[in-house]
């Protein structure tokens, strides 16, 4: 704060009509190093970058976390992990609005759990998923809020499911 005030009153005092470049300037050096050390990961558009994990719980009808957070905004690249090794069911991971997971769900009985990305209902899709699998998504974070997300293997999202908080 101290070093601001100085400059800035210095640059008026002594250089005219300068100050205003000079201090832009200043300013955009600044600013540099505070972005790199504010982030973890920078894409080439300045996006926020984050990564979650999650998986099933096992052989259990269950997320393992079944609670995930970002922030609103933030580019994010979702791993889903099938960590069964008995049971042969197959798990995915759909991410929709609020009060949209049970509608999304029943739709989904009639497509055997496939699930269309074009869905205005849904944010994300993880594809169907064998025991041992791993796959991914991307998305961006949508506003702050909870936000379902569920498998939608039929007779699954009633126990697998969870809440991804976007925060601001
Ligand atoms: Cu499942």
């Amino acid at each position: 704060m101290m070093y601001r005030t100085d400059v800035r009153s210095r640059n008026f005092s002594v250089l005219g009509r300068a100050p205003l470049s000079r201090r832009r300037l200043l300013v955009g050096s600044l600013a540099l190093p505070l972005t790199l050390l504010g982030c973890s990961r920078r894409r080439s558009s300045g996006q926020q970058g984050v990564d979650l994990f999650i998986g099933s719980d096992g052989d259990f009808l269950a997320f393992r976390p079944d609670e995930l957070t970002c922030r609103t905004g933030a580019l994010v690249h979702l791993t889903f992990h099938h960590a069964g090794k008995f049971l042969s069911a197959r798990h995915n991971w759909v991410l929709v609005y609020p009060d949209q997971m049970e509608a999304v769900d029943k739709d989904a009985e009639k497509t055997e759990g496939v699930i269309s990305t074009d869905d205005p209902r849904v944010l994300a899709v993880v594809p169907m998923c064998d025991k041992g699998e791993t796959m991914m998504t991307e998305f961006i974070a949508p506003a702050p809020g909870d936000y379902p997300f569920f498998c939608s293997t039929p007779g699954h999202a009633v126990d697998m499911n969870g809440i991804l908080h976007v925060t601001e």
